[in-house]
């Protein structure tokens, strides 16, 4: 750590007054160069803290730019971990406020619910799969607080990597019984495709994703508990959306999931 509690507490309330307000900022390593992973994986915690004080409830953890579509997109090299309140739900097929977001863009997922505990550091994909309830399909929507999502690893992790809503929804389906390599994803705006991808672009295999949550966790010494939800990072490039736009998300075997922005 480099950063002295005080900061790590004034940066989680600008962040997340930020998110409230659907204001944006200028990258916080800017004023703080020197801040070091754990420092905004702090900041993170701290934004969790005040949200569970206020009464939220964690919905879920997410992976993020676990592909190389999105490296590339934002400029990057590393997966990051956040987490989901149950204020960030949509409804399946239901209304996202784009008035109280910045600059949403929607991704492609493959949702991993758990049935067991996983821990790291040491956890693989093959107790992934046996811990793994069933998985779904979802669209998140990120929102970065960053002007123009301009921004490094450390500054995303401390704004709990561009985290704003989720829609989960389809089919439930046992892992077992897909080869999540090669599922198919097609995503749709307003009818018109505006991404395509296949599992495999999550790390080789969605299930990494969540092996690498459970070790990211087990090196801070917590753990994924039975009954989570996971986002395991979206498939292809986010694509921005405006207020009217309806979004879905045709998940190969697990069916359909969608939201609208009004
Ligand atoms: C960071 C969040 C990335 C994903 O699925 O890759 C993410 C960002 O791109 O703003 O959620
Ligand atoms: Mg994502």
């Amino acid at each position: 750590m480099s950063l002295d509690t005080t900061v790590i507490r004034e940066l989680a309330e600008h962040l997340e007054t930020c998110e409230l307000q659907a204001r944006d900022t200028p990258k916080i390593t800017l004023d703080h160069p020197g801040m070091d992973w754990d420092d905004a994986y702090a900041v993170q915690d701290e934004i969790l803290r005040r949200k569970l004080s206020r009464g939220a409830r964690v919905a879920g953890l997410k992976a993020g730019l676990t592909s190389f579509a999105k490296m590339r997109q934002m400029g990057v090299e590393t997966p990051i971990f956040g987490f989901l309140a149950d204020s960030f739900l949509v409804p399946d097929g239901g209304e996202c406020r784009h008035a109280d977001l910045i600059h949403p863009k929607v991704e492609p997922e493959i949702v991993f619910v758990t049935k067991a505990p996983l821990t790291g550091p040491g956890c693989t994909i093959a107790e992934v799969l046996a811990a793994t309830d069933f998985v779904l399909a979802g669209i998140e929507v990120i929102d970065s607080r960053y002007r123009d999502f301009k921004f490094d690893l450390k500054s995303v992790v401390a704004d709990n990597c561009s985290s704003s809503r989720f829609v989960v929804g389809g089919i439930m389906r046992d892992p077992r019984d897909l080869d999540l390599r090669t599922t198919g994803a097609v995503m749709e705006k307003n009818g018109r495709v505006v991404s395509l991808g296949a599992g495999a672009a999550v790390l080789g295999h969605p299930a990494n994703a969540v092996a690498m949550l459970a070790n990211h966790l087990g090196r801070r010494g917590a753990g994924i508990p039975a009954g989570t939800l996971i986002l395991t990072g979206g498939l292809t490039e986010a694509v921005a959306v405006e207020p009217g736009d309806h979004v879905a998300l045709h998940m190969q075997g697990m069916g359909c999931t969608s939201l609208t922005f009004v």
